[in-house]
């Protein structure tokens, strides 16, 4: 498929969407929103590709939500976009996703990084929820994510104050996997991504749906899921191949199955 506001590339087992609004400092408007959600239903469903990398360029992950487009709009404009089921969307993909992030990481951009499932920044990147400044607050789960990835304290003074974080702060407080010089964080993020998506399919599904439920539901429900998960991988050939490799010492061939 081809995209005006997006880029692909596939490497290896890993495929890369690339923003590509550099004038606008990769503002998230509603075709990038679009073709977004299309290039990850796309990797999902592919099953040549393991693991899905989200950048930017090294100026701007994305700097929010396109303000231009929203200005004017009513709240009843606003729930008719229907942007809630396209943030749903990336939520629901299946495969493991890694924001490579540098430079700005703001408002609806920073609620993007916060959906993946892990985050590699450069040493420049800058995270921050400036909607206050706009007179709103975040609206793609902002609030919710933050506070649980950087604590009350942090969250309250990003949410209410606009304080912006470095990248070594967002690496302090929990919001960022690791923070790599400008030169190699994509690399870094695909390599990571690589990684996982030479492990097993289903495992990493699994896995991924059951951290997931410990920011969505209540500690005994997610560890419930977790169990029921956990009983579930040993009705794959998966588990059987990579138990018996470690017996072995051999290296594990994932069928996915
Ligand atoms: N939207 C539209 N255009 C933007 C933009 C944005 N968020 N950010 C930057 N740009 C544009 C600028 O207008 C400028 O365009 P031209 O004037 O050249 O045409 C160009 O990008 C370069 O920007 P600057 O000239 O401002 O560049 P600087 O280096 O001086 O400053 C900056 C960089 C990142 C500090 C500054 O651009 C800035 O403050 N940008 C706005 C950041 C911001 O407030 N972000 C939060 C947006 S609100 C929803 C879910 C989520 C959301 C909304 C709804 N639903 C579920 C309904 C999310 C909301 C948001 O993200």
């Amino acid at each position: 498929m081809s995209y005006t506001t997006i880029e692909t590339e596939v490497h290896g087992r890993v495929g890369l969407i690339r923003l590509n609004r550099p004038k606008a400092l990769n503002a998230l408007n509603r075709e990038v929103m679009t073709e977004l959600t299309d290039a990850l239903d796309e990797y999902d469903s592919n099953s040549n590709i393991g693991a899905i990398v989200i950048t930017g360029n090294e100026k701007a992950f994305a700097a929010g939500a396109d303000i231009k487009e929203m200005a004017e709009a009513s709240s009843v404009e606003m729930l008719q976009r229907d942007h809630i089921s396209i943030w749903d969307r990336i939520r629901s993909v299946k495969k493991p996703i890694v924001a490579a992030v540098s430079g700005w990481c703001l408002g609806g951009g920073n609620e993007l990084a916060m959906i993946c499932d892990m985050v590699v920044a450069s040493e420049s990147a800058k995270f921050g929820q400036p909607e206050i400044n706009l007179g709103v607050i975040p609206g793609a789960g902002g609030t919710q994510r933050l506070t649980r990835a950087v604590g009350k304290a942090i969250a309250m003074e990003m949410v209410l104050n606009n304080r912006t974080l470095s990248a070594e702060e967002a690496y302090q407080f929990g919001l960022v996997n690791r923070v790599v010089p400008l030169e190699s964080y994509l690399d870094e993020a695909i390599q990571l991504a690589a990684e996982m998506a030479a492990r097993a399919p289903v495992a990493i599904r699994l896995g991924k749906e059951a951290v997931n439920h410990a920011f969505e539901s209540f500690l005994s429900n997610g560890i419930a899921d977790e169990r029921r998960a956990f009983y579930f991988l040993f009705s794959t050939e998966d588990q059987k191949e990579g138990m018996q490799a470690f017996i072995e010492k051999r290296k594990p061939d994932w069928k996915g199955k």
